[in-house]
């Protein structure tokens, strides 16, 4: 797999000549003052502070024995406090260090009092005594700053020694230009045999250019030129496309070279994607909650249950609500963690679990595709088996008969406040708490409930007719409570998931209730729902806060008898045509234009879930220019893109690896593993609204509203609802 510290890829980044994305406004700067008081150790450690014994000077460098047998990496640390930080100016932390081989020093500048928030962060594994620099751009003001060494959760015992820790003021920030590499963009895993095949050139050439495909051995075997497309909106770059679609042999290792440069290689293989409908799958397992994560069948990825009412875990086995909330406890035990944080939201659970099993009602070689989970061998397919530990989970999230909103969902559980990175599930500490109920977590139970009703009954009976009732208790009861909407405010501790619009809501639970039942009341919603006729399909198809897409398409890919089928199908046509007309003004192939070029949080998601609406249209039409469409899709997502990169961890020569995620945080912390191969990453999304995103990115335009680093959250997290279409998609390609 392609791993890169940030260490080693800045360096690359100062030697790559690359074209010029954005050019950041130069503010004037204040002079270079130091914030660290005596960071060389003069004769004494003061005013370093040490958690962890003593220091002991020796050749001008201060040391420390570490205990061995903590967990945390905050629970020994040395560092200083009362650090002045101000808003919005750059900062150079450096200091010498060494350790015993192998062992890694969290070196963090924050907050040194409660909540203790962590600015900026570095963990290098130690060996040889060196010098470690860095930049970081300040995201608060603040007096009680702290500079820290964490160096907790090893075993055994180790030494640390420091020198010339040094945190330097005023200094101009580094402009960060992404390594792009070579200026042909491909899809770097493959193109289908008898499959669209285009690549994008960045140029400043205007006029076409001649291109040339090589194969493994390096033979001319196609050649063409270039069609100009002008500056691309998405990008600000000129482009030019090539179409090789008429080269169709299989082979690996092809290139394209094109105004003097090679695209990084590539495969034309018909069974390329076989393996991502299984990968991004399995991505399902390791988000369990409530279960250990078994080495044996996910070798790295092994860990304790999480919030199974182990200590420090406070458990999800009896969950109380907030204060105030209700006056009694849940158990919510097991479901899948949302993303990279610890929370498990219905909302997005629903659709999730929606767009896994709606692959697996589309497309029937998911009944055999074998997950590798604890299940696998039972005579349930691997994929209900997976998302079944979804579905338990929200049905327990129903309000128990008897009590206030009866039948109704609390919209979520988490922690009281948000945890740091990394921390494995079953060593989070904090409280969890079960939050109000609202009207579209109950309806997204209840579609997800209703479609499990008859996609279980084949396996099991009792299961399916629980999952009906729970989905019928549930709609009738967000009907008596139409307007439990969750507050954009309810945000601290984990994501608001606030939804102010619920008719989509509505009319995706009727259809789902109707598809399984039959029955006229459901029909009747459908029919009378101002969804029904609407055209659901804007920029983005469908997603956690946009369900009425999901009705259509189930409507019109399930076998069902509404009056006016033929209209419902017709409109899914139209939504597939519109995202082909998108497309088709797209020289990078995205069928995805939002509004003012404002790319949203997730775009990859968007992107893949517009695709499914194509491939829905293929399902319909069989027309073959919506299968292409699809394929042309996948392209961006695999490298035909500004970034030159695969947005799917471990496909494609460049890929995503340090998504946000307090467990696959390799990044932090070098025991832990990157996300499993087959994670898509959240993708480009302009408002970069982390901190870490915004000192890099400032300025970006849209696809370069992207960077692959574990603190970017809001461009680059893991979530269950983003791997959902990703399978959806590749279990498309793959049949
Ligand atoms: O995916 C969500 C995105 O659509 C919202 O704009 C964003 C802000 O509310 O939240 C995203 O969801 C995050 C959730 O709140 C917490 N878990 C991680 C999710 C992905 O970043």
């Amino acid at each position: 797999m392609f791993v890169m510290s940030l260490w080693e890829r800045s360096r690359i980044i100062a030697v790559v000549a690359v074209s010029a994305l954005f050019v950041p406004a130069v503010p004037a700067f204040a002079a270079e003052v130091e914030q660290v008081v005596n960071g060389g150790f003069d004769g004494t450690a003061d005013p370093f502070w040490s958690s962890s014994g003593p220091f002991t000077l020796t050749g001008g460098r201060a040391c420390v024995d570490v205990p061995g047998g903590t967990v945390n990496k905050w629970d020994v640390a040395v560092g200083q406090n009362d650090i002045d930080l101000v808003a919005g100016e750059t900062y150079r932390f450096s200091f010498d260090a060494g350790g015993d081989a192998g062992k890694v020093v969290r070196a963090i500048v924050g907050l040194g009092a409660d909540p203790y928030t962590t600015y900026f962060e570095q963990s290098p594994a130690l060996g040889e005594f060196q010098h470690y620099s860095w930049t970081f751009t300040a995201p608060a003001d603040t007096a009680i700053g702290q500079v820290a060494f964490q160096l907790g959760g090893s075993p055994d015992p180790w030494n640390f020694c420091v020198d010339n820790v040094s945190l330097v003021g005023g200094v101009p920030p580094e402009v960060y230009v992404p390594d792009t590499g070579p200026r042909v963009r491909v899809n770097q895993v493959a193109y289908l045999p008898d499959g669209p095949k285009a690549a994008t050139v960045v140029t400043s050439a205007t006029t076409p250019v001649p291109w040339q495909l090589a194969n493994a051995a390096g033979k001319v075997v196609a050649r063409g030129t270039t069609t100009p497309r002008g500056v691309d909106v998405s990008s600000g770059q000129n482009v030019q496309t090539i179409d090789f679609s008429r080269y169709t042999k299989r082979g690996t290792g092809y290139t394209l070279t094109a105004d003097g440069e090679t695209s990084r290689p590539f495969d034309i293989d018909a069974k390329a994607y076989d393996k991502l409908r299984t990968d991004a799958l399995k991505f399902y397992y390791t988000q369990r909650s409530g279960i250990e994560i078994r080495d044996d069948l996910r070798p790295g990825y092994g860990r304790p249950a999480g919030h199974v009412d182990v200590a420090p875990n406070q458990g999800d086995g009896a969950v109380p609500c907030q204060p105030g909330v209700c006056d009694y406890t849940l158990n919510v035990r097991g479901g899948w963690y949302d993303a990279g944080d610890h929370g498990k939201y219905v909302v997005n659970g629903g659709i999730s679990v929606w767009e896994v099993l709606s692959a697996y009602e589309t497309f029937s070689a998911l009944r055999k595709v074998d997950l590798n989970i604890p299940e696998s061998g039972n005579r349930t397919p691997d994929v209900l088996d997976e998302a079944r530990w979804e579905l338990d989970f929200l049905m327990s999230m129903q309000v128990p008969a008897g009590k206030p909103y009866a039948g109704m969902a609390h919209h979520k559980i988490h922690d009281q406040a948000w945890t740091g990175l990394p921390l494995l599930p079953h060593l989070d500490p904090q409280r969890r708490e079960l939050h109000p109920v609202s009207t579209a977590a109950t309806l997204n139970l209840a579609a997800s409930a209703a479609q499990a009703a008859r996609v279980y009954k084949k396996y099991d009976r009792a299961f399916a007719a629980r999952a009906l009732a729970a989905a019928r208790t549930a709609y009738a009861a967000a009907k008596a409570n139409p307007v439990k909407l969750a507050p954009e405010s309810d945000g601290v501790g984990g994501g608001a998931y606030n939804d102010t619009k619920v008719t989509d809501d509505f009319y995706w639970a009727a259809a789902e209730l109707f598809i399984t039942t039959g029955e006229k009341q459901y029909q009747a919603d459908v029919l009378s729902s101002p969804e029904h006729t609407a055209d659901v399909f804007g920029a983005g198809a469908f997603d956690w806060a946009s369900t009425a897409a999901a009705g259509r398409l189930d409507l019109a890919l399930v076998p069902n008898r509404l009056p006016g089928l033929a209209a419902v199908k017709a409109s899914v046509v139209r939504g597939a045509e519109k995202y082909l007309a998108i497309q088709r003004q797209q020289p990078y192939g995205v069928p995805y234009a939002p509004a003012n070029n404002a790319w949203d949080w997730g775009s990859n998601s968007i992107i893949l879930n517009n695709m499914v609406v194509l491939a829905a249209g293929y399902e319909i039409t069989g027309r073959s220019v919506y299968r292409n469409a699809v394929l042309t899709g996948l392209d961006y997502m695999f490298g035909r893109n500004a970034l030159n990169q695969s947005y799917v961890t471990g496909y494609g020569e460049v890929s995503s690896h340090n998504q946000h995620s307090r467990w696959y945080a390799r990044q932090l912390d070098p025991a832990l593993p990157n996300p499993p191969v087959g994670t898509l990453a959240g993708g480009p999304n302009s408002s970069i609204q982390d901190p870490y995103a915004q000192s890099k990115l400032t300025g970006c335009v849209a696809q370069f509203c992207y960077i692959d680093d574990i603190q970017s959250w809001s461009t680059n997290e893991l979530t269950i609802n983003w791997n959902a279409p990703l399978a959806w998609i590749s279990a498309f390609v793959a049949s």
